[in-house]
């Protein structure tokens, strides 16, 4: 008998019932459909729903593993938090609260976003749990701003939160204002510009990449790290961007010497008639999981 776990529309992958309890997962899929501070096209809250529909239509066997990652992990999906009560700083120690909450039950949670913001809470509740801990962005933007239209929450400033809390490695990055360039040198942060490895050998920056990050490691993947030709549906597309062999590249080598302990993806607007954005980003989380958990 195949039943699903009570949320709309259905769990990430699809899953029965027995694969997805809360439970017996070791990986639980967040929704976070935080919409606050987006500057240019509006749509990232419905990026966590695009993802969880897409993902239904997944091969659930991994070519490259060469097993159902599903199989031993066990993914449970949470409901989506509530982004729309209270004010951005409430809504921001929910999302910590729950978080931290994941992780003392020793889950490996997998935020979707929303916006870019939600990931400071997100590493600041990893880091209460997790010492030796360092972040590894993937994304276009360096989102270093100490502040944005007077706002030091903005989508803008994610990584310059994330700094305060932890170490940062920033990969694939190329749209950067002159400040965040000038301040640099005095922060916590190593760049891999887009412009120095797009077109350079795995191996010329894969290992430095992996030198630079601690022992654990939290992934926050904003999809706009991708080229848009992959993944146009973003808010804040930026041309130059990394392909998927790049990416899961760089994200099997740090699951394979590191350990990534939480993780999420964001960023998404989802637009009529594309499907290949929503589906590359719930491909990219279940191979995520398949790296960290059934690797070697
Ligand atoms: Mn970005």
């Amino acid at each position: 008998m195949t039943r699903y776990t009570p949320m709309p529309p259905e769990n990430f992958l699809g899953l029965a019932e027995q694969e997805a309890a809360y439970e017996t997962s070791r990986a639980v899929i967040f929704p976070v459909p935080l919409e606050r501070t987006t500057s240019y096209e509006r749509g990232t809250g419905k990026g966590p729903a695009a993802i969880i529909e897409a993902s239904r239509y997944i091969e659930l066997y991994d070519e490259e593993l060469e097993l159902e990652p599903y199989k031993e992990i066990g993914i449970s999906t949470l409901p989506p938090i509530d982004t729309q009560d209270g004010t951005l700083d409430e809504v921001i120690t929910e999302i910590f609260t729950a978080q931290l909450g994941l992780l003392e039950d020793g889950k490996f949670p997998v935020g979707l976003g929303g916006e870019h913001s939600l990931t400071p809470p997100l590493v600041s509740a990893t880091a209460k749990k997790f010492k030796n801990l360092s972040v590894l962005q993937i994304d276009a933007h360096a989102d270093l701003r100490d502040e944005y239209h007077g706002n030091s929450q903005s989508h803008a400033c994610a990584m310059r939160r994330v700094v305060e809390v932890c170490p940062a490695v920033q990969v694939g990055i190329r749209s950067i204002s002159a400040g965040e360039v000038a301040a640099i040198p005095k922060l916590p942060t190593k760049i891999y510009w887009a412009k120095d490895i797009v077109r350079a050998p795995l191996k010329s920056w894969i290992a430095k990449v992996l030198a630079d990050l601690s022992p654990n490691v939290y992934l926050t993947i904003d999809l706009d790290g991708f080229d848009p030709s992959l993944v146009p549906a973003t808010g804040t597309p930026e041309p130059g961007g990394l392909d998927w062999h790049q990416v899961t590249s760089l994200i099997r080598a740090v699951a394979d010497h590191k350990k990534i302990v939480a993780m999420d993806v964001v960023e998404l607007m989802p637009q009529p008639g594309d499907h290949a954005s929503s589906f590359l980003a719930a491909k990219l989380v279940y191979k995520c999981l398949g790296y960290v958990f059934c690797q070697g």
